[in-house]
């Protein structure tokens, strides 16, 4: 149980939103509150209070998380997505409005794409407060529904508990498995018991793909090899709504899909490429002035807080929240065809 005495510090050279926003004054204000699940704000702060290179460092332990500790994560929604209390959120989940030609159709620069969301089941808490019973009820709700997916959905569920420990460590090498030991989710409370109640469905292209019970209950993702963006969004805007026709999920008219970390509220989706720009990463400056202008975040290839191999980075949407599903894959790709078009003018020079 994660307790909290006194107002806690974080070094001076601490950039999270955590550290920022958490004012001695919102700290009185909220120490002593609860949700209805029993939520604390010590356990909402955990993550950032113990690992000080956290870039937003909170999570929400239910819905109304949110609303219990408005005084902290409005102002952290607010710099992160641009969303003020008074916008509304609205879904477009409409592959006809994305307009996604491939901009690699040669297969130079993007190795493979990879849209994913986040979803959590309605009625329950989300991962940092959820009970061992409860998780154990969203791997049974999630295996049934997925189990019942037909023609390229189709696949199996292979939970985390017994396998093989050289299949799930090649799962993670090629990109389609979450890593074990995460210190940001173990201090947020969302590692409890595991690897119970954890695993992964997939077809067998692994082209369509569910994480089960990890940061969020389901993480739906559709990805694969080049630059063909619209394939993948198509992919994975039918399988959304098939899993729907079993499944309701949490969702509120201001925030959209209720997720356990705030940057993943409203469509809770990441749409991404890896890339290969070996000139324009030289100047990472430019690199950065051209994703910013799009609203995108660089990582390395193996997952948030990792480092780029062989000038291959991961870019996707950073804005999430009162923009539409299509918005976030728009982002993407306008940005993607720019860093394409730069990366061919420096490799004449
Ligand atoms: P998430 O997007 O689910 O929040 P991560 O940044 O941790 O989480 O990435 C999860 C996994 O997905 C990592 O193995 C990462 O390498 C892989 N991944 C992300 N984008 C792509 C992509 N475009 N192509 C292949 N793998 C990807
Ligand atoms: C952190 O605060 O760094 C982690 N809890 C991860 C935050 C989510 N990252 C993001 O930029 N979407």
């Amino acid at each position: 149980m994660v307790s909290l005495n006194s107002y806690p510090s974080f070094p001076s050279d601490c950039k999270s939103l955590l550290s920022k926003h958490l004012t001695k004054k919102v700290y009185e204000q909220l120490k002593d509150k609860k949700t209805s699940s029993g939520f604390t704000l010590a356990q909402a702060i955990a993550s950032g209070v113990e690992n000080h290179d956290s870039g937003i460092g909170v999570y929400a332990g239910d819905i109304e998380s949110y609303d219990t500790f408005a005084a902290l994560f409005d102002p952290i929604i607010k710099e992160y997505h641009g969303f003020l209390k008074s916008d509304s959120h609205v879904s477009n989940l409409n592959a006809n409005d994305l307009n996604a030609p491939n901009p690699d159709s040669e297969n130079k620069y993007i190795v493979s794409t990879r849209i994913r969301v986040g979803r959590n089941i309605a009625n329950l808490p989300l991962g940092p407060a959820i009970t061992k019973e409860q998780r154990d009820e969203v791997e049974k709700q999630a295996a049934s529904a997925l189990n019942s997916l037909e023609g390229n959905l189709k696949g199996t569920y292979y939970p985390l508990d017994g396998m093989k420990e050289d299949v799930s460590e090649k799962l993670i090498e090629d990109h389609f498995l979450f890593k074990a030991g995460d210190r940001f989710l173990e201090a947020a409370g969302l590692n409890r018991n595991w690897p119970k109640a954890r695993g992964i469905y997939h077809n067998d292209e692994k082209t369509f793909l569910v994480w089960v019970n990890e940061e969020d209950q389901l993480r739906i993702i559709s990805m694969q090899q080049g630059g063909d963006i619209k394939e993948v969004f198509q992919r994975l805007t039918s399988a959304i709504s098939k899993i729907e026709e079993k499944i309701k999920f949490l969702y509120s008219d201001h925030l959209g899909f209720i997720t356990s970390c705030p940057t993943n509220l409203g469509t809770a989706m990441r749409a991404s490429v890896h890339i290969k720009v070996p000139y324009l990463s030289q100047d990472y400056a430019h690199f950065e002035e051209i994703t910013n202008k799009h609203h995108l975040q660089i990582r390395g290839i193996n997952g948030e807080h990792s480092q780029s191999v062989g000038s291959v980075y991961d870019i996707s949407n950073r804005r999430r929240l009162g923009v539409t599903e299509v918005q976030c894959v728009q982002d993407m790709y306008d940005g993607v065809v720019e860093l394409i078009k730069v990366e061919k003018e420096l490799a004449l020079r």
